[in-house]
């Protein structure tokens, strides 16, 4: 039997078929679950449209996370769907080319603010709206790295915007638990996708982590499905407000 059987989650954040986002939906459609998927913009769409038509069931609906309208929508869209949501997997994170590169005491006002905008609050403003939906308790889960605590090179102001989404975390768990929503991170290892290409020297990254994990590798996309899979299970039912690593173990030694 599939453990996500009857359970409708919504995916935020699939670019195209090396996101995250997109080996968690492959995760989570394993189990059963009932997917509904957003997209960004048209510069997505089409792309978006034929991965999510590979998934049996599911729907595909716009949502810009830094337009409360959009948002506003989806919650609408997703009642009339769904009625009952269950799962919240928030995979978006965004910060200009300049910002992640050189140094981060050259971050300018508007670029800290969009990497706050779209990578920390987003988080927040989607779970604000969509929670209501929740009625049968549900879980919430987003993606960060492990530049929210260590000064990293090149992560500049994506570190910080990450650190706010950590506390975030705990904060919307403090929140949530008393309607049986519980809300997590997954701090995942260096994977090569469209938002890894943004970040200076990413090659070499990979290769630190190659030599110094403990699993002597870097992290598979499969491998934080599995984990997202679990996060919105019942077998994680315990767990909230933690951040939790699929890295091959790199933070424990770096
Ligand atoms: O090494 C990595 N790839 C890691 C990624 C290690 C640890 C964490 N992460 C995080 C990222 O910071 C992000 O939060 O995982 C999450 C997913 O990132 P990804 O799968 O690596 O990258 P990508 O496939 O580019 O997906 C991120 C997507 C955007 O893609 P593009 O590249 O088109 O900006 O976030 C979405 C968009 O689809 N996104 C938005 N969605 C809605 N509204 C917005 C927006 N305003 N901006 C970006």
């Amino acid at each position: 039997s599939q453990v996500l059987a009857g359970k409708n989650i919504v995916v935020m954040g699939v670019a195209n078929d090396r996101s995250i986002a997109w080996a968690i939906a492959q995760s989570l459609a394993a189990q059963g679950a009932r997917l509904a998927f957003t997209y960004e913009s048209e510069r997505v769409e089409a792309r978006v449209r034929k991965l999510a038509e590979t998934i049996e069931g599911s729907v595909i609906l716009p949502c810009n996370v830094t337009v409360d309208e959009d948002i506003d929508q989806l919650a609408v869209q997703l009642k009339e769907h769904f009625g009952t949501l269950h799962g919240i997997v928030h995979s978006i994170a965004f910060a200009k080319t300049e910002e992640l590169t050189g140094m981060y005491v050259d971050t300018s006002r508007a670029g800290f603010a969009l990497a706050h905008d779209i990578s920390a609050y987003s988080l927040v403003a989607v779970t604000q709206r969509l929670h209501p939906l929740m009625t049968e308790g549900g879980s919430v889960m987003t993606m960060t790295y492990l530049g929210a605590e260590r000064a990293m090179k090149n992560y500049n102001v994506m570190g910080v915007a990450k650190a706010a989404l950590e506390a975030s975390v705990r904060y919307l768990a403090n929140d949530l638990g008393q309607h049986n929503i519980r809300v997590n991170a997954i701090s995942a290892g260096p994977i090569r996708t469209l938002a890894a290409k943004g970040i200076g020297d990413f090659n070499s990254i990979l290769r630190q982590v190659e030599e110094k994990a403990p699993l002597r590798r870097t992290t598979d996309a499969a491998e934080v499905g599995d984990t997202a899979m679990f996060l919105m299970s019942p077998w994680s039912r315990g767990i909230t407000g933690e951040v939790i690593y699929v890295d091959g173990g790199y933070n424990i030694v770096s």
